[in-house]
């Protein structure tokens, strides 16, 4: 990793819980590439939040490479970020731990992902997915990092991170840098494409509902084609026109135009025309990262390499803020 002086830090991780969505892109992973050269960055893959949800092992194995992958071939740079996989840095454990011990039981409850999560696992409740939130706030605090990309659904947590940073800094010395969440205006909320008031989820049963980054051309147009809009037939932004004004977005933030250009681009013509370009957009968007993500796939040796490397290097930079702050709590140093 570049090491230039000055630069902030940013952390972001992403959980390996299946293919990634265009709300996945366009919240967080399209800002991963961009932040590259302004902030020196810290990528890594949550494979151990991926665990509070059930996953067979021979899949989630796969899904963790292709994961890694796919990242790679978005355009996360090994020479310019490290991006580890996060089992891989066991400080990573260590710190969701401590922390774990300065976070308040009702803190946690109060965060809305876990009700969502429990509500739809009711049979695996488990106490992974309730302290899930330690475990974040272990990944950012141990990388001292100012500033944390993500797409607005994790705002929340953030919150609760720079909540338990401050307790600790306040109970013993300023240790933690408490960081700030970086939310973008656009691509931050992407929505279902069949329930626009929800958010565009991986994990959604009807898949219709989601773009993922690997979905064929044919599969892109369909289910662009079928988006849940309104009965109005004209294209522009406005309050209760949820579908239209995701789809607005997602065309912005592919294009480059702002909404203005796209409501002229569109005056006069239907929402079947709107929807087989935001499609067409979305298809061309994506046809390099699937070309580059087969032939990074086809070369394990590669990803073991990256992977391999950039753990150790997460490790040294973590074990300094664990070892402070095992320190400060009071365990005896290893001799
Ligand atoms: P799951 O369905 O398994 O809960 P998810 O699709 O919500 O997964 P995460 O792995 O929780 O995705 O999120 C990874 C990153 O993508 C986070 O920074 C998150 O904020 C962002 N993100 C997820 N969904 C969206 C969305 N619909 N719009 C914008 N950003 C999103
Ligand atoms: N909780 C996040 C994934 C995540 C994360 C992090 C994001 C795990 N650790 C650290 C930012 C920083 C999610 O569900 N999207």
């Amino acid at each position: 990793m570049e090491s230039i002086e000055k630069k902030k830090r940013i952390v972001s991780l992403i959980q390996p819980t299946g293919v990634f969505t265009l709300g996945n892109y366009l919240g967080a992973l399209k800002r991963f590439v961009e932040l590259q050269d302004e902030y020196e960055c810290v990528y890594g893959l949550a494979d151990l939040h991926a665990i509070t949800v059930r996953q067979e092992a021979a899949a989630f194995r796969k899904t963790i490479l292709s994961s890694y992958a796919l990242m790679l071939a978005i355009g996360i740079d090994p020479q310019k970020s490290l991006f580890f996989i996060q089992s891989q840095v066991p400080e990573h454990s260590q710190m969701a731990w401590v922390l774990n011990c300065y976070t308040q039981f009702g803190e946690l409850s109060r965060m809305t992902q876990f009700k969502d999560k429990s509500a739809a696992h009711t049979d695996n409740v488990n106490a992974g997915l309730f302290t899930y939130p330690s475990l974040m706030a272990a990944d950012i605090l141990l990388y001292n990092a100012e500033y944390v990309p993500v797409g607005h659904d994790q705002k929340q947590h953030i919150e609760l991170t720079r909540n338990i940073a401050e307790r600790f800094n306040a109970t013993y010395s300023p240790t933690f840098v408490v960081p700030e969440p970086l939310i973008a205006a656009k691509g931050s909320r992407i929505k279902s494409l069949q329930n626009p008031t929800k958010k565009m989820s991986k994990s959604d049963e009807n898949v219709n509902a989601f773009v993922s980054l690997l979905d064929s051309p044919d599969d892109i147009m369909r289910k662009f084609k079928r988006a849940v809009t309104d009965s109005e037939a004209k294209v522009y932004c406005a309050e209760g026109k949820d579908g239209i004004n995701n789809l607005m977005e997602i065309y912005s933030l592919m294009t480059g135009l702002d909404f203005a250009a796209i409501e002229k681009e569109f005056e006069g013509k239907g929402y079947g025309d709107f929807k087989v370009a935001v499609g067409e957009s979305v298809v061309e968007k994506l046809r390099p990262i699937q070309e580059n993500y087969k032939k990074l796939l086809a070369d394990k040796a590669y990803l073991e390499d990256c992977f391999s490397k950039s753990a150790p290097e997460a490790s040294s930079i973590a074990r300094k803020t664990l070892s402070k702050v095992m320190k400060k709590v009071g365990f005896l140093p290893k001799k």
